[in-house]
């Protein structure tokens, strides 16, 4: 009788070595620059081995993560192009499995780009349950040195240590913003980023304050290594410095420090009225991925990327 098709064995998938500490093929510090022309047919070409929606898994190796890298956007497409440019051979060559989501907020009302993170930590998991990492990044920062590992690891990771735009250097102890990462029980030990900071700003002193209140702390790269180049833009319509964003409360200071010297004034000591910072005692157990409420329009797996365009709402 012939045997039962389910009965034959298949071809066994062979069984990859985990992927190394430290990559081989890294080369270390790299020329960014945004002049030259980016077409996305271009990049499309450049990176062959990225699959559908963004995926990308390493042909010779096991890796010991699975990371999503989270892009909050609107009317970007020209720096994303430029993300993805430059991103895809290093995560490449940092032997990662990845997956890149950029979360699209529909309509022209003010942008909130901590709510957009939430909803690309939840439709990326809906989408492969295996994520364990996420990237938080914003769409016109690029590394300047392949070193600089797109990993999570037993804290939360702060990876934009050093822009160009701050002079190559951390512009206050606290600063978290710009590109981050938590792997998935950290995040869910914050609750997650908080939904109501609506416009630019102080949304990312609010994470900083969640992961101390929590009793972890945030780990860097060496500051050779997070350098950064970022894209030079003007400020976005719909995404005014949001009035409550900075600190004023003596407590914030005992968390996050100023550093002092020229970049101190970066980042300006906030009148009274800036009081959103010093709650987040309080809001971060009932503001946070437990209660992020949006609606998921469109997604949609491009060759570099997946597009989710969501209507998150709008301010009170
Ligand atoms: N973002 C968008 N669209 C927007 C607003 C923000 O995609 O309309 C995303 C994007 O990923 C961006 C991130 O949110 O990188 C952070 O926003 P931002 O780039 O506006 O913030 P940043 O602090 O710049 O980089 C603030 C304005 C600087 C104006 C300087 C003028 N010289």
């Amino acid at each position: 009788l012939p045997e039962a098709p389910s009965a034959r064995p298949g071809p066994t998938a062979p069984v990859l070595p985990p992927c190394p500490d430290s990559p081989p093929g890294l080369v270390g510090r790299l020329l960014i620059e945004f002049t030259s022309p980016m077409p996305l047919e271009r990049v499309q070409r450049e990176n062959p081995g990225v699959l559908l929606g963004g995926r990308y898994t390493p042909p010779d190796c096991t890796p010991a993560q699975t990371v999503a890298v989270i892009i909050p956007f609107r009317h970007r497409e020209h720096h994303l192009r430029y993300w993805l440019h430059y991103l895809h051979p290093i995560l490449r060559r940092q032997r990662l499995r990845y997956g890149i989501y950029v979360i699209n907020q529909h309509g022209e009302d003010t942008f909130n780009r901590a709510k957009l993170l939430n909803v690309g930590f939840l439709e990326a998991l809906k989408e492969d349950s295996t994520y364990n990492c996420f990237i938080f990044s914003d769409v016109d920062l690029v590394p300047m040195d392949d070193r600089n590992l797109y990993r999570c690891g037993d804290q939360p990771r702060h990876f934009a240590i050093a822009m160009d735009k701050f002079g190559f250097r951390l512009p206050y102890a606290g600063y978290f913003g710009g590109v981050s990462g938590l792997n998935k029980s950290q995040f869910l030990r914050i609750n997650g980023f908080p939904n109501e900071y609506w416009g630019w700003g102080g949304e990312d002193d609010d994470i900083f304050n969640r992961i101390s209140l929590a009793g972890m702390k945030i780990s860097r790269p060496d500051i050779r290594i997070g350098r950064y180049r970022m894209i030079k833009h003007d400020r976005d319509k719909h995404n005014e410095p949001n009035p409550q964003r900075s600190r004023s409360s003596p407590g914030f200071f005992l968390l996050s420090p100023y550093v002092s010297g020229p970049s101190a004034g970066l980042i300006s000591a906030a009148p009274a009225r800036f009081t959103k910072i010093q709650n987040t005692k309080l809001t971060m157990k009932r503001d946070g991925i437990g209660s992020v409420r949006y609606q998921v329009l469109e997604v949609s797996r491009q060759p570099l990327f997946t597009n989710i365009t969501v209507d998150i709402g709008r301010p009170p």
